[in-house]
């Protein structure tokens, strides 16, 4: 199948639906024969970005080497769809000045922490209550939200279908796909 490479970068909270919305993207993709690639905590924290934390200095190392891998893959002709808070405004806009203009699209996972926080699928959230856990986003470290997303999925009223076809179109408008 023809069709461009960008980069689709989710952001939001965590528990926000950012890994289940690039994994549903993704499938629907597949399934117009279009090559993408999932990076998220589980194959980037674990192995390239072992060495890091969540300290401030930390996310904004963790974020830049993100983008340069993200550069590489958009390079190589697939969709990347990236699954990180990336809490800081100022780091996501670096990558977007890493990547021509229609290849990075902002895709703010919208959720209130109040709901992000009933669904704690790990119990984080709790952690984070309880001061086991330091400098938990939307806790006791702060959330940027976006000021000019690409897109924005509401994920507390939207279903995952309604959201991936919002995100779906957006390529298509842009020519992408
Ligand atoms: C935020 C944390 C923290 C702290 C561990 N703050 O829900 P999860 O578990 O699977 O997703 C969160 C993930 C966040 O990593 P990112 O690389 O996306 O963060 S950033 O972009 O800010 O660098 C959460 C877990 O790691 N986690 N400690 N203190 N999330």
């Amino acid at each position: 199948n023809n069709h461009k490479s960008c980069t689709v970068w989710f952001t939001g909270l965590s528990g926000s639906g950012k890994s289940t919305l690039a994994n549903a993207v993704a499938k629907r993709l597949h399934e117009l024969e279009v090559r993408t690639y999932v990076l998220d905590g589980d194959n980037i924290r674990h192995g390239l970005n072992k060495d890091l934390g969540f300290s401030p200095e930390a996310r904004t190392e963790n974020i830049r080497r993100i983008g340069e891998v993200a550069k590489l893959f958009v390079d190589s002709g697939v969709i990347v769809l990236t699954a990180f808070i990336s809490p800081y405004r100022e780091d996501r806009q670096l990558v977007r000045n890493l990547l021509e203009e229609q290849e990075f699209i902002e895709v703010y996972t919208k959720c209130t922490l109040d709901e992000c926080e009933k669904r704690d699928p790990k119990g984080l959230y709790k952690k984070a209550r309880s001061g086991v856990i330091k400098e938990f986003t939307g806790i006791s470290a702060p959330y940027e939200e976006p000021d000019h997303p690409e897109i924005i999925v509401q994920t507390d009223t939207q279903t995952i279908e309604q959201s991936v076809e919002k995100i779906i179109q957006q390529l298509k408008e842009q020519g992408i796909i």
